[in-house]
């Protein structure tokens, strides 16, 4: 009686719930490259040779901890490029007579695993992901409860959940929830950014460079200077060096932007924690622990512990409780192709060239960039939600659909008609030049509102308020901006108009079939 236990590439964990409570005797772990997971979308090259790297080093320690494992290698001769078609075989292979798995991170892949045990004729025991300190159940309860999703009302609940950062009489340290009000310092001179861990490739890692050099080269990004940790060892360092260098600042200049400077204070462990190397509460952990000895200020272990036990986990519920008409949602009707500087980064716009080099470059931009720079301009130009999350999809290294959709179609488009968060992300010049030291080498004029030469950002934002008018006037968070635009002249309205209709004109979009 032989168990076969399919790991997927994105739940690298030792303790992963499909590994507990079975002989490894009675168990064969199968791991698959498949070409269907590399090429659905036209993934970033870096994050190719991650995931594959990260799958064959996961693979040789579970080997050394005794479990049986079968490897199949996109190369293998006879791989039929699914997690369907490779699953099957393995069962012949091994004569199987049941499968364990964890439940996947996407819908695409849940539909193909409910499949599996009308296709197979085997039990088939669908386990929860039980790294998330949130299960979909209990998200389901949570939000069924309220008429508005607000995060912050979640996050309360994962502190008291989870204890952290929690007083022993149920009270959040420093007597406040969430300290974003002192997260918001523009960028200062002379300030040292740390770098994050570099980690130098072994034989494993530098055979699936190669591999994804010849097989993947026409992707998009960079895959020279990979030193990106691909186990949990290695993660488990970068967190703590992330810890000691950059976490107690990190609050401080959590929405700054740099020229030049890709992580600021940020930890870049997203890939890691969503591949599995980390798990959240290790993580969230590894931030509240510091503080408690006084060596890291509050802000900075609240702010980060929200994205954590926050904003991470509620995505993640969010996802699964709007799939799949999220993934189609398009409330404001934007139906703009993707410009095509968002593949070459050519463009005179500093803070988008900026982002679109970090992204190529890594596979990386931090928050802000994602949502006030590329996000944002996609919104205020009206770009297709479906293929502004295709493109960060496929250029972000921890882009798996449960975390990218929703912070895109949700967050950043506004596509979903406010669930997720009431006011749409936008904004002019003015916040980016306030964040950031990029308007000064810009060729566009941050202070200028139309013509040619102005911050292509500001006619924008009221070009999209003025088409979105009927939507968003009645908004109460939003009264300020429409009683600006009312007190404008209708000179200045047709002029700003008239400014971003030129400006749009002029856009190229992505030559097509670059998704797919
Ligand atoms: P830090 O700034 O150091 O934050 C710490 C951790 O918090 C991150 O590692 C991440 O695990 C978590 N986190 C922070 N914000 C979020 C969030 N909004 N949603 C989920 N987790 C969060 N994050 C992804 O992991 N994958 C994505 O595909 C992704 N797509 C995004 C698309 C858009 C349009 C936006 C606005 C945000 C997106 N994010 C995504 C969230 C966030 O930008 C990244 O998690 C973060 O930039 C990762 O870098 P870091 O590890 O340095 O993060
Ligand atoms: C993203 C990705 C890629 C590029 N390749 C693989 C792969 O070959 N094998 C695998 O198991 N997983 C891969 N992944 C991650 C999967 O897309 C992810 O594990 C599932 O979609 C579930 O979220
Ligand atoms: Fe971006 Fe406008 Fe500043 Fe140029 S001036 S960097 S386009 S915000």
């Amino acid at each position: 009686m032989t168990t076969l236990i399919p790991v997927l590439g994105d739940q690298l964990c030792h303790d992963l719930a499909s590994l507990r409570g079975i002989a490894k005797a009675d168990a064969v772990v199968l791991m698959m490259e498949v070409a269907d997971e590399t090429t659905y979308v036209r993934h970033h090259k870096r994050k190719i040779a991650l995931i594959l790297s990260a799958m064959r080093h996961f693979a040789e320690e579970l080997r050394s901890a005794g479990w049986r494992v079968d490897y199949v290698a996109l190369d293998d001769a006879g791989n039929s490029g699914s997690f369907t078609g490779e699953t099957k075989r393995a069962i012949e292979r091994h004569r199987a007579t049941a499968i364990r798995i964890v439940e996947a991170g996407e819908w695409r892949v849940k539909i193909a695993i409910d499949g599996w045990a009308k296709a197979f004729g085997v039990p088939v025991q669908i386990l929860p992901d039980d790294r998330f300190i949130c299960s979909t159940l209990e998200f389901q309860t949570w939000a069924q409860a309220r008429n508005e999703l607000t995060m912050e009302f979640f996050y309360r609940e994962m502190r008291r959940k989870t204890g952290l950062l929690m007083t022993s009489d149920g009270k959040p340290e420093g007597g406040q929830w969430n300290f974003d009000k002192d997260n918001r310092a523009p960028p200062k001179r002379g300030v040292n950014y740390p770098e994050p861990m570099h980690f130098t490739p072994d034989k494993i890692t530098n055979d699936v460079v190669s591999m994804v050099a010849d097989r993947f080269g026409s992707h998009f990004g960079r895959l020279d200077g990979f030193a990106l940790p691909v186990t949990a060892g290695q993660a488990r360092r970068a967190l703590g060096h992330f810890v000691r260098t950059a976490l107690p600042e990190f609050g401080t200049y959590q929405d700054a932007m740099v020229t030049g400077q890709d992580w600021l204070f940020h930890s870049w462990l997203s890939p890691a924690i969503n591949l599995g190397l980390l798990t959240p509460l290790e993580v969230a952990n590894a931030a509240a622990d510091p503080y408690a000895a006084g060596l890291v200020p509050l802000n900075s272990a609240e702010g980060f512990i929200r994205q954590i036990i926050g904003w991470r986990e509620y995505v993640r519920g969010y996802y699964w409780l709007e799939m799949p008409e999220v993934a189609e949602a398009n409330a404001l009707n934007a139906t703009r192709p993707l410009p095509e500087f968002y593949w070459t980064g050519d463009t005179d716009m500093v803070c988008l060239a900026e982002a679109i080099r970090n992204t190529r470059d890594h596979g990386y931009a931090h928050h802000i960039q994602r949502l006030m720079v590329l996000g944002n301009f996609a919104m205020l130009a009206g770009v297709r939600p479906q293929e502004v999350a295709d493109w960060f999809l496929i250029v972000y290294l921890d882009a798996y659909e449960w975390v990218e959709l929703p912070n895109v179609i949700g967050m950043s488009q506004h596509a979903d008609a406010g669930r997720l968060a009431t006011k749409p992300y936008a904004g002019g010049g003015a916040y980016i030049n306030r964040m950031s030291d990029h308007c000064a080498r810009c060729r566009y004029d941050v202070k200028k509102k139309t013509g040619p030469d102005a911050c292509p950002f500001n006619a924008l934002y009221w070009d999209f308020l003025a088409r979105h008018e009927r939507r968003f006037r009645r908004n109460r968070r939003m009264v300020q901006m429409y009683s600006s635009w009312d007190r404008m002249t209708p000179e200045m309205r047709d002029a700003y108009r008239a400014s971003a209709a030129a400006f749009l004109a002029q856009l190229e979009p992505a030559a097509a079939g670059w998704a797919r």
